[in-house]
């Protein structure tokens, strides 16, 4: 049976090639992003490539509302949903006293509340099915803390304790919680995140290929937990993923 594969933030970034290697590897896709036509562009290139469904919705995760539909709409078509990778996010890194109560809002309600919303859509169908992935892309930011990155650190800081507790809450579920944690990514992330290009021009050494870190991911996603050897009281769910 193809897997069922949900990605936010499908349009671009490590989140579009994560659907492309998803796709080889025959799971069925619905990508989500704000940029409809970018996703019917993957859209058409996956379909024409590989034989598998793809299906594409125009979704801003910080919009509950329109969180609720969309998620309504997908569960109604599918009978199963194997993985959701929310992966959708941004940063602007400014010094803390510079950072706009605009820009702190519309970090946390798409990295965080955004993610959570998501999640919350899946979580009763994982659970009844007894199975599922929920893959949380947060960041090396969430883990240790960079200057200039104080509100974004603070989204991904966040996102890590909601997925370590939800792990804990899903523990003897069969249900997997995953935390991914990359460094610096060539993405468009940088040109909202670093409109001067200053913290790039620092870790251009360190940056990480979008294709590797998509590989990383798709690997843990798809890969029977049976097989990852570890003692039984550390479900395989449990490995938080450093990509250094
Ligand atoms: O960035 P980018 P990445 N609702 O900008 C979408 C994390 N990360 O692939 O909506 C729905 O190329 C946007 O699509 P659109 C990072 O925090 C990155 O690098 O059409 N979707 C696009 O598809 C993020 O969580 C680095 O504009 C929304 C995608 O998100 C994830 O990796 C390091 C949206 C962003 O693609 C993917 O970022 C790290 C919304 N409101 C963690 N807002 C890094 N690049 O260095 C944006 O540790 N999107």
């Amino acid at each position: 049976k193809n897997k069922n594969v949900i990605i936010t933030g499908a349009s671009g970034g490590i989140g579009a090639q994560m659907a492309v290697l998803c796709a080889e590897r025959g799971a069925n896709l619905v990508l989500l992003a704000r940029s409809l036509e970018k996703l019917q562009e993957l859209q058409a290139d996956l379909q024409r490539r590989f034989s598998v469904d793809v299906h594409v919705h125009k979704l801003d995760v910080s919009d509950t509302d329109e969180v609720s539909a969309v998620f309504s709409e997908i569960l109604a078509r599918l009978d199963h949903i194997d993985v959701l990778v929310n992966n959708a996010g941004f940063g602007v890194f400014r010094e803390a006293h510079e950072a706009k109560v605009e820009e702190i809002k519309g970090m946390f309600d798409v990295n965080v509340v955004g993610l959570m919303a998501c999640t919350s859509m899946v979580l009763p169908v994982m659970r009844k099915q007894r199975s599922g992935h929920i893959i949380n892309i947060a960041s090396q930011a969430g883990k240790i803390a960079t200057p200039k990155s104080s509100v974004y650190s603070a989204t991904k800081h966040a996102v890590l304790g909601y997925t370590n507790s939800l792990r804990m809450e899903l523990s003897d579920s069969n249900v997997f919680v995953t935390a991914v944690n990359p460094g610096p990514i060539e993405t468009n992330f940088f040109t909202i995140a670093d409109e001067k290009g200053t913290y790039v021009k620092n870790v251009s050494k360190f940056m990480l290929k979008p294709e590797y870190v998509a590989l990383k991911v798709v690997n843990a996603m798809l890969r029977p937990v049976r097989e990852i050897n570890l003692p039984r009281w550390m479900n395989a769910g449990s490995i938080v993923y450093a990509l250094f």
